[in-house]
């Protein structure tokens, strides 16, 4: 089984270097805008686009991910919420289970569904434990996956769920304050999952500037994630800004 896309985020990390995905939402964007947008990501220096959302309502997901792929260099990787969203055109998929809930559909059953398709197209799956963060409101993914986020004041239950979702054998972990997040996941959390856990931590949900994303890199995430953003006047500024200030880690 390939993990050419994972050796090449861990080659990168070792170097020192943190990560930026930007993730679209198929149902918010054209053909045309989605490929507008990867092609101001790539160019601002943004590692990765991330494909998917919680409940997904478009019928273009094969030729959206195609669009994004034609138009831009960068690895494109579904970020599915569930098993229908599995498209050939990808590079690889975060093969997530949703280990801060108690829903055996999350933990097991979607993904029995979507591993024949990812195997039959040769895409890359990337073991990920999916944390789910309290974050001041209900989230769609809490509400559509029908399970409770970690409490924010809680960061031993979030270091706890990391150990032993590295004990399990996943290869990322990502913590996650839901879409459109009121409160990002608290640098403290951050700080205590990457205490307990040698694999790379990824951080999103609600990070829309790019003060709020030096606090997550400051406190040890490193991989960021923005996707809502883009639905902003001013989005594109605000990725460019979030770019600039990864890019620039360590100052
Ligand atoms: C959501 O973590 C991602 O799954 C990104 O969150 O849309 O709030 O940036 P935002």
């Amino acid at each position: 089984m390939e993990q050419d896309i994972y050796d090449s985020i861990q080659r990168s990390l070792s170097q020192g270097r943190r990560l930026y995905w930007v993730l679209l939402d198929p149902d918010d964007f054209s053909l045309e805008q989605g490929a507008e947008v990867v092609r101001e990501a790539e160019a601002c220096g943004a590692d990765a686009i991330l494909v998917g959302g919680s409940l997904m309502h478009t019928d273009h997901l094969d030729i959206f991910v195609a669009a994004l792929k034609d138009a831009c260099k960068l690895p494109i990787i579904l970020f599915p919420g569930d098993a229908t969203q599995i498209t050939r055109h990808a590079d690889a998929v975060l093969f997530l289970s949703l280990m801060s809930g108690r829903n055996p559909n999350f933990l097991i059953g979607e993904q029995v569904k979507g591993a024949p398709h990812i195997k039959r197209h040769n895409i890359e799956p990337i073991p990920t434990a999916y944390l789910l963060i309290e974050s001041g409101t209900v989230t769609s993914v809490e509400f559509m996956s029908n399970t409770r986020p970690i409490p924010r004041e809680k960061p031993g239950i979030a270091a706890l769920h990391g150990l032993a979702a590295q004990y399990m054998g996943q290869k990322l972990i990502y913590l996650e304050a839901g879409s459109g997040a009121k409160e990002s996941v608290p640098a403290k959390m951050i700080g205590a999952v990457k205490s307990q856990v040698e694999i790379p931590v990824i951080v999103g949900g609600g990070i829309r500037d790019a003060q709020t994303c030096a606090e997550k890199l400051a406190a040890g995430a490193d991989i960021i994630v923005t996707g809502n953003l883009l639905r902003l006047d001013d989005g594109i500024e605000r990725m460019k800004a979030i770019a600039a200030t990864i890019r620039s880690f360590p100052q």
